[in-house]
């Protein structure tokens, strides 16, 4: 949900008008569009290189998810777990978009420990690629659009600790 949507809803559920704060939020919302939009299409443009790179770097900090008894070990792991980093990377340009961490709270961090866990997958490498992806996107963003994203990336691998 945007914050526009979440307004609305809050304040229908008590008949009132939006509030001076709901207003200033929608404004700032409003204001950073074009930017966030651009910061989304970068990403998404780019995201064949973001994963592969940061994959490399994660792979090389962690050579033990790749050796024999590693949970990514074996062509056919390494590619799902290429493809995890892909899809934080696609929740991380909704949450861009959408100017709020609600959609990557839902789609992909709900449960995931769990989830992990149970497929013997090790959170800390998940987070170290996260961490690679962000360092991979911020070098393709100017440094205010970097921070924007960064925050989205950071609220993943925070999770991820
Ligand atoms: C969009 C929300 C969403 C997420 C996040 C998601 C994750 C997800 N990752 C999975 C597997 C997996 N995930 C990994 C990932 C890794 N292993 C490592 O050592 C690395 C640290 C890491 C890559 C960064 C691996 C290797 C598997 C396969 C594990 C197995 O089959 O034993 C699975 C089990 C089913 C499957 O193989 O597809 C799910 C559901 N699915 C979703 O729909």
């Amino acid at each position: 949900m945007s914050i526009v949507t979440k307004s609305i809803v809050n304040a229908d559920a008590e008949a009132r008008y939006l509030g001076p704060g709901e207003l200033d939020r929608i404004k700032n919302f409003v204001t950073t569009g074009e930017r966030r939009l651009r910061i989304a299409q970068t990403l998404t443009e780019s995201r064949e290189r973001i994963i592969k790179q940061a994959g490399d770097q994660m792979f090389q900090k962690r050579p033990d998810i790749v050796s024999p008894g590693g949970n990514a070990y074996g062509e056919e792991m390494t590619a799902t777990c290429l493809r995890d980093l892909d899809y934080y990377l696609r929740l991380v340009t909704y949450g861009v978009v959408a100017g709020d961490v609600t959609p990557i709270e839902e789609i992909g961090i709900v449960g995931v420990r769990e989830m992990y866990n149970s497929l013997g997958t090790p959170i800390p490498a998940v987070a170290e690629g996260i961490r690679a992806m962000k360092s991979v996107a911020s070098g393709l963003l100017s440094g205010e659009d970097a921070a924007e994203a960064g925050a989205y990336f950071d609220y993943v691998i925070g999770a991820m600790q």
